[in-house]
């Protein structure tokens, strides 16, 4: 046995104890210690039987994720087995517990299986969550889980990857009893009730009985393929985890692990997976600011308000709502915060059709949000969150007025996507309170939550803002300020080459299509409808001043809202739009991208896929190189993260910085060159890019050496 897992005694049970902080993960001298501590209990014959516990917050929450990428990098020469342990635990000839608290994950519930019996505390949750990270469970879950669960919620279950509580587990006998009061006495008790009844310990790998048939089973199958293929399109791990428990319904359970683990072996292996580990981690790491130490003081977040009750105020309440924060949402006319709240209202009623939650929770929700067009009570809010419209002048006004009635040690965040946060701390005496929260629409769906650190924002105010996007349940990316941060920053680059390849001779659809097939949720254009053109134009009016003259930008977005398109709301837009909301091409849009390229004259081209992809791509990246050369991202891996939850980057590619790097470095910048010597000064390539390129290195080399 290892320090990481223990074995003693209560009389004559033996609890063997995983310890393996923070999550109790199978790392190396954990599965061998499991090991060491079964053939103890085998052996000794004062033991009658075992439990199995987690010390610390949580039972094992899986594999170590940090050796996958040993094994793949060839710094680790042998694979991950589990597969002897688990079934030297099922082996065993004295009856044996899994005690389960917080999360048996992946690994985790794949030992558990291999128990003769699980108990579970109310609050506790097991899943296979390996498609999360580009991979299939890889140590017989595929194999076991469909023997305890059935064949059909074990294949939504490791192909989806999401957990299911206790209560559901027992119900599933993925769990033989939900434990209330202490987990270790009521698996000591459980296991000797077991002991008293005499029962041959049962095997999962034996138990057949849930298998099912095979047209019932091809049925289930053909329906979870369909899923994955929409839900998530484009990864290979959810399909091959449906392949993986389709084998255990016709081969033997042996032969159903072979074909388990070969099928987890393309996917380790695979540039999929990669990318999703390296979002994982990057989840994590971006919550690290280098010179915030982790025990600044915090704001305490009791009382909220909000300015603007439309679609970015609506939402943001109702964040503060779920996560149980009381919110005050103030507009200046009846008529909009009727509007507003009639707007949340819905929200909340479609979440309770789609069973998301009770009326109850909606009801408590609902209660918690004080629709109002004065500003009372805004003296007591530990945080105010302007959303008004995006002009400097109205934020000023609006921060100005806040000066004067928010507490002191009150944060004022704004809701600004791209304005200056140092120009509207300006408007108030205490600019060390003032940061930006940028939420992307819809606010109370959408992960993302750019934070924006002004020249002055205090670093309780920055940990307040990081701590608070946790308990939101939102991914918090802390950015320095420039217009449009990181994530529209970069955006407008994007935007303007899928515009420039419209005129330059690609279809709307075109471009939209390509970029779909990539990954993206949506095309950019498509996108825009969605938005509203509008927003894009009033900030371009806003900024006319700022435009360099003889420089090309693009001519027919401006062009549409002028026409009144401004995208969905007004029924066209890039598109025409039927009454369910379909995109369809519009010959008018065509003739409009045909004038525009004739009044500039540009000869209209046939376009590749491969150009759009190059050309929006790299214009990212090259964009994300000088912000993160500029340190207004503080890793390249927080733009991946701010990517992918903000505006619906596929994560299986890993965010565009880690794409850049398994396109390699070179060819980028190689086709940057190119783009800057066709298309002038817009691609001028990033300093960091050449840099990193020359020296044969990626934007993952310049995260760890900083
Ligand atoms: C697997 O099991 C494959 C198998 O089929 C077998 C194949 C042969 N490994 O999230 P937190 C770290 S695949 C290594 O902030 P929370 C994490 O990086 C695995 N490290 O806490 C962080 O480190 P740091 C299947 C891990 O309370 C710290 O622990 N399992 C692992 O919000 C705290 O994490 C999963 O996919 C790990 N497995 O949430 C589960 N897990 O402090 C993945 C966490 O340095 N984990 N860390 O930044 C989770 O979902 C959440 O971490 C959990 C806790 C819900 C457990």
């Amino acid at each position: 046995m290892s320090e990481l897992v223990s074995l003693t005694r209560d009389g004559e049970i033996g609890v063997i104890t995983v310890n393996n902080p923070p999550v109790n993960a199978l790392s190396p001298g954990v599965p061998e210690g499991i090991a060491a501590a079964i053939e103890q209990v085998k052996n000794d014959d004062s033991i009658r039987g075992a439990v199995m516990i987690g010390a610390g917050q949580t039972f094992i929450a899986g594999a170590d994720i940090k050796e996958f990428g040993k094994i793949t990098s060839g710094q680790r020469k042998e694979g991950i087995n589990f597969l002897d342990v688990i079934k030297a635990i099922e082996d065993c000839p004295k009856p044996t517990v899994a005690a389960i608290h917080g999360t048996a994950f992946g690994g985790g519930l794949e030992v558990a299986m291999g128990f003769h019996y699980r108990v579970a505390v109310p609050s506790a949750q097991v899943g296979q969550p390996e498609v999360k990270l580009g991979l299939i469970p890889g140590a017989a879950g595929t194999q076991r889980l469909p023997r305890l669960a059935g064949v059909a919620k074990a294949t939504q279950m490791c192909a989806d990857g999401n957990p299911i509580g206790a209560k559901e587990a027992a119900s599933l006998s993925v769990v033989d009893r939900v434990v209330e009061g202490d987990l270790l006495q009521g698996a000591i008790a459980f296991l000797r009730e077991k002991i008293a009844s005499g029962e041959k310990p049962p095997k999962t790998r034996e138990r057949n009985d849930k298998l099912g048939d095979e047209a019932t089973n091809a049925a289930i199958f053909e329906a979870a393929r369909a899923q994955a293929k929409k839900t998530a399109r484009g990864m290979m791990a959810p399909l091959a985890a449906i392949d993986a428990v389709e084998a255990a319904t016709k081969l033997s359970f042996d032969e159903g692990c072979a074909r388990e683990a070969e099928l987890f072996k393309q996917c380790l292996f695979s540039d999929q997976s990669k990318a999703m580990i390296h979002v994982f981690f990057g989840e994590r790491e971006v919550q690290k600011i280098p010179d915030v130490p982790k025990d600044t003081k915090l704001i305490e977040i009791k009382k909220a308000a909000v300015i603007g009750a439309g679609t970015m105020g609506g939402g943001i309440a109702m964040n503060y709502a779920n996560a149980g924060i009381p919110v005050i949402v103030k507009e200046t006319t009846q008529e909009a915060l009727d509007r507003g709240m009639a707007t949340i209202r819905k929200n909340y009623e479609n979440s309770v059709k789609k069973g998301r939650f009770s009326q109850e929770v909606m009801d408590k929700r609902l209660a918690l949000i004080t629709p109002q067009l004065s500003y009372d009570g805004f003296e007591e809010a530990d945080i105010i969150t302007e959303a008004v419209f995006e002009g400097m002048e109205l934020k000023k006004q609006v921060f100005g007025e806040l000066d004067k009635i928010a507490k002191p040690g009150a944060v004022l965040a704004s809701n600004t996507s791209t304005l200056n946060i140092d120009e509207i701390a300006s408007a108030t005496s205490r600019p060390e309170f003032v940061i930006g929260h940028h939420y992307f629409s819809p606010a109370n769906v959408m992960r993302l939550l750019e934070i924006v650190r002004g020249r002055a924002t205090s670093k309780e105010v920055i940990a307040t803002s990081m701590s608070l996007s946790k308990r939101l349940k939102k991914v918090g990316a802390l950015v320095g300020n420039c217009y449009g941060f990181v994530g529209n920053r970069m955006l407008h680059q994007y935007g303007r080459e899928a515009q420039f390849l419209v005129e330059e001779g690609a279809a709307p659809q075109d471009v939209d299509g390509a970029l779909y097939k990539f990954g993206m949720a949506m095309g950019p254009l498509a996108v825009g409808d969605l938005a509203g053109l509008d927003v894009g134009w009033r900030i371009r009016k806003e900024h006319a001043h700022l435009q360099k003259p003889g420089v090309r930008h693009p001519k027919v977005a401006d062009q549409l809202c002028e026409m009144g398109r401004y995208g969905q709301k007004t029924g066209a837009g890039w598109y025409k739009y039927d009454e369910n909301r379909n995109r369809i091409p519009d010959p008018e849009v065509d003739k409009l991208i045909e004038q525009a390229a004739a009044e500039q004259g540009i000869k209209r081209r046939a376009i590749t896929e491969e150009e759009i992809i190059e050309r929006t791509q790299y214009a990212l990246i090259n964009e994300g190189a000088k912000i993160l050369e500029e340190g207004i991202a503080l890793r390249a891996v927080d733009i991946d993260i701010i990517y992918i939850n903000g505006y619906g980057y596929p994560a299986w590619r890993g965010g565009p910085m880690w794409y850049a790097d398994t396109v390699g470095l070179k060819k980028v910048y190689e086709r940057v060159k190119q783009f800057h010597e066709e298309h002038g000064e817009l691609w001028e390539p990033a300093p960091l890019l050449k840099r990193l390129a020359e020296e044969g290195r990626t934007f993952a080399d310049f995260d760890k050496q900083k």
